[in-house]
């Protein structure tokens, strides 16, 4: 062992020079389930090679807990990668910036900013609810049409960020909205992806298909990006601090002002554009997308959907709109969406993390500077952990009397933990629960007539995506009585 420990490192695929461990990777898409599988061959710890990187896989709980809490500091860092660079301006963003002085800084500025602007504050619940109200009126004017809830939970979403980060909304059918919808789709298409520029940095010189889409979109994106923080830059007065576009330029100013700015923490443009970037680009993808897997296996449990309905006609009725002070009441619908994020976590690989010191996992030496993939999909499917890992059951969240909400399981981490856990927890809870809330309350989600429940298999990317599907939100009986 070169740490000095006496550790040996974890059992390696087969490598070969260059492509590694390509090979056994390669032709298989869900690369999540891949890894998943390849435990019954290697062990729940082993390693790879992508290319010239040593990466090291782990599927239990153990030692994803050691990894992200116990050694959270050793594993803090991010990889680079071609395609990470361009979406971020080479790591100046949150989510794909390597640990130090300056991400630090920013991780601090966004959790301020939005628990000023947002967690437990009125105000966000009163966004949130008007965007509700904007969706339940959609889907009422929609209502027995077999109707693509996608574009419609995404506006929605979008909106509330919006409105955090910019103090702005879009109408439907607006362009922007359009463009923002195509932009982020090809983002999540493209980014990250261990494709192989991402592996052989390279074949950059080489025309690539998806480098030129994520490219094309970066350049939409960063105009909207740019054009908000111009506004913002002008009409930015010091005082009246509307939202977290104004809060950044705010913190910037007088951390100018004070004293020099202390060096490696000087925020440029750039900085403030790619961390904007990141909560916008996070807050929309991520939320949208458990939102519409909630949808989906409301479809597919019709009995799960009762009984959210019924816990909510008995604790809130109809009288009155769904508030977050209700969240205590409704403990059933607390544990679907537990449920909804344990069973197709929307992140299943995390983003990965490097060492930043020879360390260990586990029995295991680990050198500084190998990639480290938490797979929260063998995480969320243990078997040892969680009793019929595949069946959706939200009852499983509950305490016996089912009034309490509790994990069964330490095998659970949607958010991650740790210094890298998600900074959007609070505000993505915040709206699963006001958006199912409201819609539930109205409607019932059906599968159109004559066709077939839509598949529950994800598309690995980024984000685990929903393959699309049509719904049909029929107003409910007791709602149609009232109204
Ligand atoms: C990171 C999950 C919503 C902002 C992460 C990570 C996960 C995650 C698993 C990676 C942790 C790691 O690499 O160890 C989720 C889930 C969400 C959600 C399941 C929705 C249900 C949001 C929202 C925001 C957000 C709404 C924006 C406000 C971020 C940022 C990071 C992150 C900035 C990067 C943190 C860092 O690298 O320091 N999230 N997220 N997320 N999330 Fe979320
Ligand atoms: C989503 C597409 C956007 O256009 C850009 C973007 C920014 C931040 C990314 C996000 C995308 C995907 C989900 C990510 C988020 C940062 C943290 C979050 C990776 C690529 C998760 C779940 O880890």
């Amino acid at each position: 062992s070169g740490t000095g420990t006496g550790l040996g490192r974890p059992r390696s695929l087969p490598a070969l020079p260059l492509v590694g461990s390509l090979l056994q990777l390669a032709g298989h898409p869900q690369l999540h389930l891949r890894l998943w599988r390849l435990q019954s061959r290697y062990g729940s710890l082993y390693a790879l090679w992508m290319g010239s990187h040593y990466v090291v896989v782990v599927n239990s709980y153990r030692h994803a807990r050691e990894v992200l809490l116990k050694k959270g500091k050793a594993f803090a860092g991010r990889p680079r990668t071609v395609t990470t660079d361009l979406l971020s301006r080479g790591g100046k963003d949150i989510a794909f910036a390597s640990y130090g002085p300056l991400w630090k800084f920013q991780r601090k500025l966004v959790h301020t900013a939005l628990s000023m602007f947002g967690e437990g504050s009125l105000a966000l619940e009163r966004i949130i609810c008007r965007e509700a109200a904007s969706l339940c009126e959609t889907l009422s004017a929609a209502q027995d049409m077999a109707l693509d809830m996608a574009p419609e939970l995404t506006r929605a979403v979008t909106n509330v960020v919006c409105s955090l980060c910019f103090n702005s909304s879009y109408r439907r059918g607006d362009p922007e909205f359009e463009a923002m919808l195509e932009y982020s789709q090809g983002i999540v298409d493209t980014v990250a992806k261990e494709s192989l520029v991402d592996i052989f940095p390279w074949l950059q010189i080489f025309p690539n298909k998806d480098l030129a889409l994520l490219k094309r979109c970066l350049k939409v994106r960063d105009q909207l990006l740019q054009q908000k923080f111009t506004e913002h830059k002008e009409a930015f007065c010091g005082d009246a601090v509307r939202d977290l576009m104004d809060a950044l330029l705010q913190v910037r100013l007088s951390a100018e002002n004070s004293r020099p700015p202390a060096p490696g923490l000087e925020l440029t443009d750039d900085h403030l554009l790619m961390t904007v970037g990141d909560i916008f680009g996070a807050g929309v993808e991520t939320t949208t997308t458990v939102l519409k897997w909630a949808v989906l296996y409301l479809l597919h449990h019709p009995e799960v959907q009762r009984k959210i309905q019924e816990e909510m006609d008995q604790k809130i009725g109809l009288a009155r709109h769904p508030h977050l002070s209700d969240r205590p009441l409704l403990p059933y619908l607390e544990a679907t969406i537990s449920e909804v994020l344990r069973i197709r976590p929307v992140s299943p690989l995390l983003i990965p993390h490097v060492s930043l010191a020879d360390t260990s996992i586990g029995e295991y030496s680990i050198p500084k500077g190998a990639r480290v993939v938490i797979n929260l999909w063998s995480v969320h499917h243990d078997e040892k952990e969680w009793d019929k890992p595949e069946e959706f059951n939200p009852g499983r969240f509950l305490d016996e009397q089912g009034q309490h909400i509790h994990s069964p399981s330490p095998s659970y981490l949607p958010f991650g933990a740790g210094i890298r856990v998600c900074l959007g927890e609070v505000l993505a809870k915040m709206e699963l629960f006001l958006f199912l809330a409201w819609v539930l309350q109205r409607f019932t989600l059906e599968c159109p007539q004559d066709q077939p429940l839509p598949s529950l298999e994800g598309k690995f990317g980024v984000v685990l995506q929903v393959q699309k599907f049509r719904v049909k939100a029929r107003l409910r009986d007791a709602w149609r009585a009232t109204s």
